[in-house]
């Protein structure tokens, strides 16, 4: 209720209580606290029932109404959890290294790291020791849409740290396509295009850089660019990039295919944070899609590293894009599903600019003012980023400072803008601590509902047992609950969730075992196939070819087909693992003593892993991944004969 804004109780002086209301904090508020800070039973209780009384118990063997889709930031992969239980149901390794999956140390999962790699790139990694970038910085997944709505092929996701996206296939929650974004640095904001479907993904280039960026221009701001850069979804290619003035933050784009955004917070090109925040107002740059297509058509491009790009800068006056005047330094920007209406977070300002994109039109063909499309910018409380969408006309933007989030209606905020009458806070809400992005049930689609609320917040504080100097992150869910909401889940995360989607499972169909010609293990396909080995049915074959040995077995619980292979100290030994397989959830596993090597292999997949035996002596290999009663049992032993001399 809208009562429960701007009360003079202090969400500090109730510490954990729902600022809302001291009463209420004992039915929802998820956590009591005693002077010395311990958590009530009671507390514990209400939390519980609370969860009861929103019908969104998910009791044991249960499944969850929905799948979310989660990002984990530093550590660089994607998780699976499932909503509301918030269980975390799976962790989907893209740009991290994984110990359990064998993810970067496969050949499978090398290629994909490497491949799309830009050649320099590959030279300084190598010049540190490493074939791909050992870290990633993955904050948004997305995924793909076919006419407004997911339609469970892809998910898409960015690496800040090392400029790259990767696709995540859905149908075996397997990343296959990595490719680093040239020219641009630092690929933060990354949406799919909704309409008609997902031909494109768009990405925002962070960090500007000289535009050639080869050591000859450095610290001369004024000859520093930024790119965005278009993907062929589909292929996993550049399609077309534009050079902008400004950094790129965060990215959406409309539900009619014509349009996509970005926010800027640094409209100055400054370097260092006081000409990062010195002018008054920053931007949302405009991409006028079918402009840039014809401008492409056209020829109007300058090639660089391979990329078609077109200038977008401001003064071009050209009609690929548009500057809209933002309040200093905005962050989130968020398509809502009326399709009508862009939520531009202010962050510095404590203001939502919405933005008409049917108002568009006139600025583009017209030269009407760009401001004249924002229809709305409501005051909501100090440091909004992000906003969801409930799919009935509100808005739910997290508010960093606060430490809340706010409910708002669009409709009212218009009448207000043009000097009516009205309010369009609906609601705040304390939440623990500082919020970032948020999420709503299929919210970034034309689907979105109003079911669930999740927060995903960059502190915990003293949510949780100190668990040292690094404490976890905390994300809640809230039931919601017409103009109300209920915490029904509060829980620690990982380094560091920054961006999730709820999806309805209807959307996504994920294989239970691996169909035996998937395209994963091609290459070792066509090395079975010159070795005269045939992948799909039992294999105990060890080939010799020059210093290079591949063995390849198959697996069947609780046996590896090999006992034991023999190779010499200094070979390059490739072993290719067949599980034969073909149960539900019958996993194995390849690990091979001291070497560094370990892989899954599931029902029905094969996986490959390369090394050299450079120490002559016997080494145990073993099934990591627990399969059968005698899985302890399912070993084979190497042996490495000395070189001889
Ligand atoms: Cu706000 Cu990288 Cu989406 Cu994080 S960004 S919060
Ligand atoms: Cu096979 Cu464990
Ligand atoms: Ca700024």
């Amino acid at each position: 209720m809208s009562d429960t804004k701007n009360l003079p109780i202090t969400r500090r002086g109730l510490l954990g209580a729902t600022a809302g209301s001291a009463a209420l904090a004992g039915a929802f508020g998820g956590r009591a606290m005693l002077a010395g800070g311990a958590v009530t039973a009671a507390a514990v209780a209400t939390a519980t029932s609370a969860r009861a009384a929103a019908g969104a118990e998910v009791g044991p063997g249960q499944l969850d109404e929905y799948y979310g889709f989660w990002s984990s930031g530093q550590a660089g992969e994607m998780r699976i959890l499932g909503v509301p239980s918030m269980r975390e149901l799976m962790r989907v390794p893209v740009f991290n290294i994984c110990s359990a999956t064998g993810w970067g140390i496969t050949n499978e999962s090398k290629k994909i790291l490497t491949e799309g790699l830009l050649p320099k790139t590959k030279e300084y990694l190598a010049a540190n020791g490493h074939d791909f970038p050992p870290n990633g910085d993955l904050h948004h997944p997305h995924m793909s849409f076919t006419e407004g709505t997911y339609d469970g092929r892809f998910l898409f996701m960015n690496d800040k740290a090392n400029t790259r996206v990767a696709r995540v296939r859905c149908d075996v929650m397997k990343c296959d396509k990595i490719i680093e974004i040239p020219n641009a640095k630092a690929i933060h904001g990354l949406r799919p295009q909704k309409w008609p479907r997902t031909n494109y993904v768009f990405c925002n280039g962070e960090d500007e850089v000289p535009m050639v960026n080869d050591g000859s221009v450095l610290d001369e701001p004024e000859k520093y660019v930024n790119f965005y850069t278009a993907l062929n979804a589909d292929e996993m290619t550049v399609a077309w990039q534009v050079m902008v003035t400004g950094n790129l933050d965060n990215t959406d784009c409309d539900y009619e295919g014509k349009y996509a955004f970005s926010t800027s917070y640094n409209s100055e090109m400054g370097m260092t944070l006081p000409e990062m925040t010195e002018a008054d107002s920053d931007h949302v740059v405009v991409f006028n899609i079918a402009e840039i297509e014809k401008g492409i058509e056209a020829g109007d491009f300058i090639e660089l590293n391979g990329v078609k790009v077109l200038d977008g800068r401001k003064g071009q006056n050209k009609k690929y894009t548009r500057y809209i005047p933002i309040p200093n330094n905005p962050h989130g920007c968020n398509m809502a599903p009326d399709k009508i209406h862009l939520c531009i977070a202010g962050k510095l300002s404590p203001t939502v600019s919405v933005i008409d994109v049917r108002k568009l039109d006139a600025v583009f063909n017209e030269d009407a003012d760009p401001r004249s499309v924002v229809v709305a910018e409501p005051e909501l409380g100090l440091g909004p980023l992000h906003t969801a969408f409930d799919g009935k006309g509100n808005c739910y933007t997290t508010l960093f400072l606060d430490s809340q989030v706010v409910k708002w209606n669009i409709a009212d905020a218009i009448k207000l803008y043009n000097g009516e009458d009205a309010d369009p806070i609906r609601l705040k809400k304390d939440v623990h601590y500082q919020p970032g992005h948020n999420s709503t049930v299929m919210g970034e689609t034309l689907e979105a509902t109003d079911k669930y609320y999740l927060t995903m917040n960059k502190f915990s504080k003293d949510r949780f047992l100190n668990v040292g100097p690094l404490k976890p992150e905390n994300e809640q869910l809230f039931a919601i609950d017409g103009d109300d909401m209920t915490l029904i889940h509060d829980g620690p995360t990982f380094a560091e969730p920054h961006d999730s989607i709820i999806v309805d499972p209807s959307k996504v169909n994920p294989k239970s075992v691996w169909d035996r010609n998937d395209p994963m293990w091609a290459d070792a396909r066509k090395q079975a196939e010159a070795d005269g080995v045939d992948l799909d049915d039992y294999q105990d074959t060890v080939i010799r070819d020059g210093n290079k040995v591949r063995v390849y077995m198959s697996s069947q619980a609780p046996n590896f087909s090999l006992e034991s292979f023999t190779v010499q100290q200094g070979d390059e030994v490739t072993v290719y693992v067949t599980n034969l397989d073909d149960i539900d959830d019958l996993t194995h596993g390849f690990t091979m003593g001291n070497h560094g090597v370990a892989m899954e292999v599931g029902a029905q997949a094969t996986a490959s892993v390369t090394f050299v035996a450079a120490q002559p002596g016997v080494f145990w290999y073993y099934c990591q991944w627990f399969c059968h009663a005698l899985h302890m049992e399912m070993r084979g032993r190497m042996f490495v004969e000395p070189k001889k001399a």
